[in-house]
């Protein structure tokens, strides 16, 4: 099988690093055909130039990177420097890059690649809210039919929210963005909060990174780590939750994951619950399927490939 074509949609968050990084490990299982960044974790011009960072990092300079939208399509920007530190990359000491950024804008890249490509070779991978995704469909609603498939990060149902007591921060940053998203018609596999608070970090796991020995494992012990804290202090869990690589490590290895096909609706109008992914899990409305809600991790063989990919940058 030949690898798989996708673009990254990004806000780094040390999490969307670690996804990148998988993907960049694995030419064989993915074909990183571009990087978008989009305004998320922390403003624009922060996500453009961590993703900048990250390919450095991983020796891959010649990965096309393009900047994206730098606000949500109908509301104001939320960001998350309280998880992610001020540069939204906190942990690591990196440089700063000198590889460019791409002039095109992100989301006529998406649209460009996506009318060049035959139908169903191209996947999108979405890592941080879904504006940039959603304004490619709603400039160019032709390309739809031709997206592979959307493989996110994004929503809850049994975990039900990290940003608000409703909602997941992805969805929660634009919501409108995410219910054009959910309601085009594109296949959709989503790695919500459900099975990426299983991703956890444990001081085990956090080691076996520090230990490849390389600069990247370096790296990535340390952004882990940090990111830990916060979640150590909020969850009281055993480690941070790394949501983003999920989405990397599904195109790698599938078997990893389970989930059921359902419909899940987006929650754009109430304010108390704005940004909810209403998933109907247990089938109790009519509504047709429109995405695969994972709800399951094998979290030992999800780190086994992490590390031993993460070894070869
Ligand atoms: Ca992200």
């Amino acid at each position: 099988m030949s690898a798989r074509k996708i673009i990254i949609d990004t806000d780094p968050g040390q999490d969307d690093a670690v996804a990148i990084l998988l993907a960049l490990a694995s030419p064989e299982d993915i074909d990183v055909l571009g990087i978008t960044a989009v305004a998320g974790n922390v403003p624009l011009p922060l996500t453009q130039k961590n993703t900048l960072i990250v390919c450095e990092l991983a020796g891959k300079t010649d990965v096309k990177v393009f900047s994206g939208c730098d606000r949500p399509l109908g509301r104001d920007l939320v960001t998350a420097e309280h998880v992610h530190g001020k540069t939204g990359l906190d942990g690591p000491d990196l440089p700063d890059p000198v590889m460019p950024l791409q002039d095109q804008h992100a989301v006529d890249f998406i649209i460009e690649t996506l009318r060049t490509h035959d139908a169903g070779t191209v996947t999108l991978c979405p890592l941080g809210p879904l504006t940039n995704i959603a304004m490619a469909f709603e400039k160019a609603p032709d390309i739809v039919e031709k997206v592979q498939e959307i493989v996110l990060m994004g929503g809850a149902y049994f975990e039900v929210g990290n940003i608000t007591p409703a909602a997941e921060f992805n969805i929660y940053v634009d919501p409108q963005a995410a219910h054009i998203v959910f309601r085009a018609g594109a296949p959709i596999t989503v790695m919500p909060l459900d099975v990426t608070h299983k991703a956890l970090v444990t001081k085990f796991r956090n080691d076996a990174f520090r230990e490849l020995g390389t600069p990247v494992g370096k790296a990535v012990a340390q952004m882990t780590d940090f990111f830990e804290r916060f979640d150590k202090e909020k969850y009281g869990s055993a480690g941070a939750p790394l949501h983003d690589p999920c989405v990397t490590a599904y195109l790698i290895n599938p078997d990893l994951f389970s989930g059921r096909h359902i419909n899940v609706e987006i929650e754009t109008q109430s304010e108390l619950t704005m940004g909810m992914t209403v998933a109907d899990w247990w089938g109790v409305t009519q509504r047709p399927p429109n995405a695969t809600f994972m709800g399951d991790i094998d979290a030992d063989g999800f780190f086994s490939l992490l590390t031993e990919r993460l070894a070869r940058l």
